[in-house]
């Protein structure tokens, strides 16, 4: 939405080009790097006379005094002549061997969460999309009072997100001597930064929920939120299991988009028995345009009140959406409250949390017919209602697991589970080398997540990118196969399609929203593993290429870790057209 205005917030204390630049240093390390909008709550609150309050300023400089939270003798960080506090913040090296960096961008004011309206989503939703090709995942600190309805928000609202978005927040203040804060917001740095898990999601209590699932379930425990509806997306024990399975995601070849736009008009009625008519009537009375019903136990309300009946009906033909969901903290509505007489649209097990942020996102959908809305109440959209009750199949009833797990004399659940986890992605991959449709399509339907990557996290996607299988790449996308994954040497599907020269390839990759890192070269090939695609372009004369990078925005002056530019490549090698073309551009160099 053009016109939506953000507030003046507090500048992020370091910048994203400082983030940028360190892509083309030499860290031997894989490198992810995470924006934190923080939004307030008791994670960064401070007791002053005995009252909790956040304080400005005071996160970023305490958390680079823990050494879990910031590596201070980090040398690519000392390198650049700048004052601490404009520094992005790095984490040691994880035990995956990863290295995270992250910039703080602190809100103003920091709010405790129950004071949070739709236009701080918005403000998160526009922050995430202005940074979103500079970061490899987010991390929102919130209050935990409404922090499932914020997430319920967001993920309607990040329309076909590629990168986690991760909201964390605690019980007790990080600070404190005892505190959940830090444990939960060190987990969701280590889950944004390791795991491409395209989805808004909780993490608390070692647990990463969807966050259109969870719902705030204590007010004093450290283990405070829940998902009653589907397991976690991932648990964090000795070893982190991520249930890949479980993980939501978008198909198409689309770009991320933010909506902003959200309707206010919508309501909770709870049901209860001997409720007025008056009541419900005033409920549903304009400007109201979305009420989440919360019926008795599997969608019942009383069915001899044919007063609240006809109140219902009488308000869904005058376009009001009402959803019927259930008042139990689990489970789903099966029958929906006389649906046929009172116009009602059953919501199965979706959270209040969901139904209602659901409702605000769709009627502000202006483009949807009345109808398309209506049918999308009960759509699942975002992984936030289950559609059929089928049972998830098991593993060993899939042919080919059934196969191998006999031959491998292997007979439970939890070995044919290892059994997939080892033998899937690498049988991806090489259906994806060969071109193989048909095999990724059976692949598919056996269990296998078409974005799982092999020992060097090599995905099909890359497989088939570099080998040039467009049809396979199409496949893959449609399926929700991810874009943003890197490999262990960082580098994305776009990276080697452009190292590939796969031009149609780059255009869908591209119309997916892929978008260019410049990250060094290609590591083990000599000079290259210091390059970036563009100088390595330039230094070979590759018109075709340069253009394209030129026109997507690369800054002909950025350096690689040679600290040569695509001109003095150009020029050095005596690559006229070259040389031409980008002392000729002029591109935006913020
Ligand atoms: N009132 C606080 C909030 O939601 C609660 C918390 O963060 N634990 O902002």
């Amino acid at each position: 939405d053009p016109s939506y205005q953000p507030k003046i917030l507090r500048q992020c204390s370091q910048s994203a080009k400082t983030i940028d630049y360190l892509d083309q240093e030499l860290e031997p390390a894989p490198l992810s790097k995470l924006l934190v909008i923080y939004t307030g709550g008791t994670i960064g609150m401070k007791s002053s006379g005995g009252v909790y309050s956040p304080k400005p300023d005071y996160l970023v400089p305490m958390l680079r005094k823990l050494p879990m939270f910031h590596d201070a003798s980090y040398p690519l960080l000392q390198k650049h002549n700048k004052k601490m506090s404009e520094l992005p913040l790095v984490m040691p090296q994880s035990t995956e061997g990863r290295r995270i960096i992250y910039c703080v961008y602190e809100y103003d004011p920091l709010l405790d969460s129950s004071n949070m309206t739709v236009d701080d989503y918005a403000q998160m939703a526009l922050d995430i999309k202005t940074n979103y090709d500079h970061f490899d995942g987010f991390v929102i600190l919130h209050g935990t009072d409404t922090m499932s309805y914020t997430a319920s928000a967001l993920s309607f609202m990040l329309e076909n997100l590629g990168k986690p978005v991760i909201l964390t927040g605690s019980q007790i203040p990080i600070f404190e001597t005892r505190s959940d804060g830090r444990d939960n917001f060190l987990g969701a740095l280590i889950m944004a930064g390791h795991y491409t898990i395209p989805e808004v999601a909780i993490y608390f209590h070692n647990a990463l929920l969807r966050g259109n699932r969870s719902t705030k379930k204590d007010t004093g425990a450290l283990d405070a939120f829940n998902s009653p509806n589907v397991a976690p997306l991932a648990v964090t024990e000795v070893n982190i299991h991520v249930n890949w399975n479980a993980v939501f995601r978008q198909g198409g070849i689309k770009k991320f988009a933010v909506h902003l736009d959200m309707c206010r008009e919508v309501g909770v009625l709870r049901m209860f028995p001997s409720i007025t008519l008056t009541t419900v009537k005033q409920f549903l009375m304009p400007p109201m345009r979305g009420v989440v019903l919360q019926s008795y136990g599997a969608g019942n309300g009383p069915s001899t009140r044919q007063d609240l009946m006809d109140v219902l009906r009488e308000a869904s033909d005058r376009g009001v959406l009402i959803v019927n969901i259930t008042q139990c903290s689990r489970g789903m509505v099966s029958t929906s409250y006389e649906s046929g007489k009172s116009g009602v649209i059953p919501g199965s097990d979706m959270t209040v949390e969901a139904a209602l942020m659901k409702l605000a996102y769709i009627l502000s959908k202006n483009e949807w017919s009345l109808e398309k809305k209506r049918k999308l109440v009960s759509i699942n959209m975002r992984g936030e209602l289950t559609v059929t009750a089928e049972e998830e199949k098991d593993l060993l009833e899939y042919s080919l697991i059934q196969k191998m797990a006999k031959m491998m004399k292997i007979s439970s659940a939890e070995e044919a589970r290892l059994l997939r986890d080892a033998i899937f992605p690498s049988l991806l991959c090489s259906a994806a080398r060969q071109g193989n449709i048909d095999m990724l399509k059976e692949l598919r339907e056996a269990g296998a997540d078409l974005s799982l990557g092999d020992y060097d996290s090599r995905t099909a996607l890359h497989i088939a990118t570099c080998e040039g299988h467009i049809e396979v790449v199409r496949y893959m996308l449609e399926y929700g196969a991810s874009v943003h994954v890197r490999d262990r040497y960082g580098h994305s599907p776009l990276d080697d399609a452009i190292f590939f020269h796969r031009n149609d390839i780059i255009k869908v990759l591209r119309d997916t929203g892929a978008h260019l890192r410049l990250a060094p070269a290609r590591l083990g090939m000599g000079d290259y593993d210091r390059r970036t695609p563009y100088t390595w372009a330039a230094s070979l004369g590759f018109e075709v290429m340069v253009r394209y990078l030129l026109d997507h925005g690369a800054d002909p002056h950025s350096v690689d870790a040679f600290g040569q530019t695509p001109i003095d490549e150009a020029r050095k090698k005596n690559h006229t057209n070259v040389l031409k073309l980008l002392e000729e551009s002029n591109p935006s160099r913020n």
